[in-house]
């Protein structure tokens, strides 16, 4: 196409487009249109808005049954939700609480430009709380509820976790951190310690609850926390309706589809416990949020559609005036036509600029202003930097029990008071310096008592202790319960049943042709019976009860439904029907392995937040466990919780049909990195049951953090009697099963195996002693990792006391003496089993099942990982011929006896 065709269609379509804009606003007939909205005018003053929302509601009805699809604007103007004249009164001190306020803002900012001053570029962030620190502080003040009496019976609060020094810089005016504390902020290893970079109450925890700062981990498990505060209640636990879930959040966390993806089942589940507060500044860290749009229209919308209340702080009181004066509406049309990338721009110019391009739109706007000055367009503030819309959005929230969840979206300004240093700029989140006159500006802005001859060090500021200041927030505080964050470090045990109790059901699973997934989950049916630990059992299941056999469940504990059950389940007449109850038992996610985690994480700290242990076991799909929703397992981790994880259908070769997205031969591998999770690998049903019971015991008696992970098959096979005296062994990793002697023989070899996988190393014996007169030793390795974190502490132990006995590791005292060639098979990847290398005394060859999964019969698979019992024998021998026990053509021979084809792909790359 020639240029001028393109300037010419270009014009055109600009045209079009003109005129359609033109055509919808058109107003065929504007008498008409007076007349409804005065209509409306008198209802809303003489009958009030619900009557006002009713007849909406009716003539919306009206108009859909005649066919007429109004577009569906979720979204309301861009102005408060809740209008001046319903604006309740600010019951607090104002004046002392700005001062607080700034308070706690210079010390946030002095902590991050002191920890970077100090050099070893450890970071951290301003603006972020400097934007929201009223939406903190009026929390602070008046909403947010601390532990109270009994230390059970607060708010849980998710703080955004780059906000940190904000909460840091509270605690240390309430008396609750020192100025060493705050010196230290980042810099945990230094003596006395020092303050995390963010909520971690791995590592700080009697301040720190909820890990938040992975973004989009907060958000989803605040809504599971506040569903899982009203299982508690509907279960008769624990009354829990004093307590409420806050989640605060940043508007740029909202694109992390954890933040907004299960905010339906909040509404569904009528969680009006629960507020989530979104900070929106616009900006998130490489530059606005929605240049071209509006987040806070656009956050509303997904809110309002998915059922949740919507309180929009959106101007400061600086605007009412103007709204009230403006009858024509241009404002309101104003500020809803302005894109965030444009306010955004706002922020940082003079008065000017706003009037020409603010108001300077429309005439009629620029008269609206004509006697405010350019300093006071510079200064009219943003909603969420008002005290007063903020208290009244959250007196809204939490006096409205409509059944609905809300949500308050906040405008603000990122790095609010920073001026040149950051100020709305692009390049605010990463700030962490302020040079002296920023410094300076800072400390006049927000009247800090400090001279401009220190004000340059940035030095730590707090009141006398019999300051007002000092004094008022600590009487808050009291009154609302105590200070937030705060997690107790002595928590309640409980008894368990033992091992012994239990032995009569490892009995019942004896000689059976089951899988170890049915073990377990006969283990779980009889632990929900347990009359001591039966009714703090939770099991969780993302949508696969039936894949595990768990069906025979539902009518025996019900599936939790808040709302109980509404219809007839169309299989009620058998026994396994689907049972949901208000009281029921069971959390059956549907399909969300992100929301199963996040009930587990909030059954797995119910111990810290409500005092009583639960005891969550979540059992789903191995494969989408560590590899699909690690962080949360890592956000588990750091939050200290408790409970079993059960990686069901685990196994690259033994869950075979399903292929490669399904098989999972690495969640162990994964597991290895977190340091809180004892994975296991068990082969037989008294494995399963033994370490079970030594979970419970552990976590619940013993009171040890730490999750207990589980791999589970799918697989059927004969289940043998338990040996005596290998519980602890169980335990600890290894033991011995099974020895094949044979008369002088060419040499002893040592074979592990884990898992169904075990079951071909068991076949591996008869054909090395029959055929080459090769004695051996099967073990069952049930846990590869704990053996390595053992024998590791040893090593480091050893190299730290050169002087004192040395230490021996459990796999150094159960293999010495033991006779090599040592042959591992494992269903995960090698370097599973490789991570004992170093302690096995021997030539030590590991078989797993590295490569990329795919279906077929499990006897296939194996042969095509090479981990069934052939590959084993071929190993075994291929390892004594480099020994020089054997030839290499024995090894040739048993190849070619074997039928095994030498020149297959190798799996790694196939
Ligand atoms: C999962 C994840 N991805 C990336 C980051 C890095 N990160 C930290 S803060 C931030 C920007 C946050 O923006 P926003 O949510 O708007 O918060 P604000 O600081 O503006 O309040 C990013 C990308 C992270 N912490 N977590
Ligand atoms: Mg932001």
């Amino acid at each position: 196409m020639s240029e001028s065709k393109i300037a010419a269609q270009a014009e055109v379509e600009q045209f079009l487009g003109e005129l359609e804009q033109r055509t919808a606003d058109i107003d065929i007939d504007a008498a008409e249109t007076q007349e409804w909205l005065s209509s409306l005018d008198y209802v809303l003053k003489s009958k009030g808005p619900e009557r006002v929302r009713f007849l909406i509601e009716q003539l919306r009805d009206r108009a859909a049954g005649e066919g007429i699809q109004s577009a569906e604007d979720t979204s309301t103007p861009y102005i408060n939700t809740i209008p001046l004249q319903d604006q309740p009164p600010f019951p607090g001190n104002r004046e002392l609480e700005r001062r607080i306020k700034s308070i706690v803002r210079w010390n946030a900012m002095a902590m991050v430009v002191r920890a970077n001053k100090r050099g070893g570029g450890v970071g951290g962030h301003i603006s972020t709380f400097a934007s929201s620190a009223t939406l903190y502080e009026i929390a602070c003040n008046h909403f947010f509820r601390g532990r109270g009496e009994d230390g059970y019976a607060g708010d849980t609060i998710f703080f955004q976790g780059h906000a940190s020094p904000g909460m840091y810089s509270r605690a240390y005016l309430e008396g609750r951190l020192t100025e060493n504390d705050l010196e230290n902020f980042r810099r945990e290893l230094s003596p006395g310690g020092g303050l995390s970079s963010y909520p971690h109450p791995w590592l700080m925890p009697n301040f720190w609850e909820y890990p938040t700062v992975s973004m989009g981990l907060g958000p989803i498990m605040a809504i599971y926390q506040a569903r899982f505060n009203e299982y508690m209640r509907d279960r008769g636990m624990k009354d829990t309706s004093g307590q409420r879930v806050w989640a605060f959040l940043g508007d740029g966390e909202c694109d992390e589809p954890e933040t907004l993806g299960a905010i339906g089942l909040a509404a569904r589940e009528k969680l009006d416990n629960l507020i989530f507060v979104i900070n929106c500044n616009l900006q998130r860290l490489d530059g606005p949020v929605r240049g071209n749009g509006k987040i806070i229209q656009e956050l509303e919308s997904i809110f309002r559609g998915a059922g949740w209340n919507v309180i929009k702080v959106v101007w400061g009181n600086d605007w009412d005036h103007l709204l009230a004066k403006d009858t024509s509406g241009l404002l309101v049309k104003r500020m809803g036509e302005v894109v965030d990338g444009q306010y955004q721009k706002y922020t940082g110019m003079p008065g000017s600029y706003i009037r020409e391009h603010f108001f300077g739109k429309y005439p009629e706007l620029l008269k609206l202003v004509e006697n405010y000055s350019d300093e006071r367009l510079e200064k009219m503030r943003r909603g969420g930097h008002d005290p007063e819309k903020v208290y009244a959005a959250y007196k809204m929230a939490t006096e409205l029990k409509n059944g609905k969840p809300t949500v308050i979206l906040a405008k603000t300004v990122k790095g609010y008071g920073l001026g040149e240093a950051g100020e709305g700029r692009n390049v605010a989140h990463n700030q962490k310096k302020m040079n002296e006159e920023e410094l300076l500006e800072f400390r006049t802005r927000f009247g800090i008592p400090i001279s401009d001859e220190e004000v340059g060090k940035a030095p730590f500021y707090k009141p006398p202790e019999n300051s007002q200041e000092i004094k008022y927030l600590k009487e808050r505080r009291a009154e609302l319960g105590g200070s937030v964050p705060s997690r107790p470090t002595v928590h309640p045990t409980m008894e368990v049943p033992s091992l012994d109790e239990y032995r009569k059901l490892i009995g019942k699973l004896e000689n059976k042709n089951i899988s170890t997934t049915f073990a377990v989950v006969q283990t779980l049916i009889a632990l929900c019976r347990d009359k001591k630990i039966g009714k703090h059992m939770v099991p969780i299941v993302p949508d696969e009860s039936r894949t595990f056999g768990m069906e025979g469940m539902f009518r025996q504990f019900g599936i939790y439904a808040h709302a109980g059950q509404l219809y007839e389940p169309v299989d009620s007449e058998q026994i396994t029907y689907y049972k949901e109850a208000q009281d029921g038992q069971i959390l059956e996610e549907g399909i969300t392995e992100a929301g199963s985690m996040s009930s587990f994480n909030a059954a797995g700290t119910a111990y810290s937040l409500h005092g009583i242990n639960m005891i969550p076991f979540f059992i789903y799909y191995s494969m989408f466990g560590f590899q699909r929703i690690g962080d949360l397992v890592w956000a588990a981790a750091d939050m200290r919780a408790k409970g079993f994880l059960i990686g069901a259908t685990a196994g690259r070769t033994t869950l075979n049909g399903e292929g490669l997205q399904h098989q999972d031969g690495h969640s162990l591998l994964n597991a290895i990195a977190f340091p809180t999770v004892r994975s296991y690998d068990p082969a037989f049903a008294y494995e399963t049951v033994v370490i079970i019971m030594e979970g419970l015991k552990r976590m619940y008696q013993d009171g040890e953090e730490c999750i207990y992970y589980l791999m589970c098959e799918n697989e059927p096979y004969d289940h043998p009697e338990m040996p005596e005296g290998c519980e602890d062994g169980i335990i600890k990793g290894m033991y011995r099963y099974r020895s094949r002697d044979v008369e002088n023989p060419k040499a002893r070899v040592q074979l592990f195996g884990s898992g169904a996988i075990l079951n071909g190393v068991l076949k591996a014996p008869e054909m090395l002693a029959e055929q080459f007169n090769i004695a051996s030793d099967v073990w069952s390795v049930t846990s590869y990792t704990q053996l390595r974190r053992e024998a590791g502490a040893c090593d480091r132990w050893n190299m730290l006391h050169p002087t004192e006995t040395p230490k021996k590791s459990y796999i150094e005292e159960v293999l010495d003496g033991a006779e090599g060639p040592f042959i591992a098979a494992s269903d995960y990847v090698r370097a599973l089993p490789e991570q004992l290398t170093p302690w096995i005394p021997g030539d030590y060859f590991v078989l797993g099942t590295d490569g990329m999964g795919r279906s077929d019969t499990r006897e296939s698979l194996r042969r095509h990982f090479e981990v069934d019992a052939e590959s084993v024998t071929i190993a075994t021998l291929s390892r004594l011929a480099k020994a020089g026990v054997m030839e290499p053509k024995d090894v040739q021979d048993a190849i070619n006896q074997l039928g095994y084809d030498a020149e297959k792909p190798d799996p790694y790359f196939a």
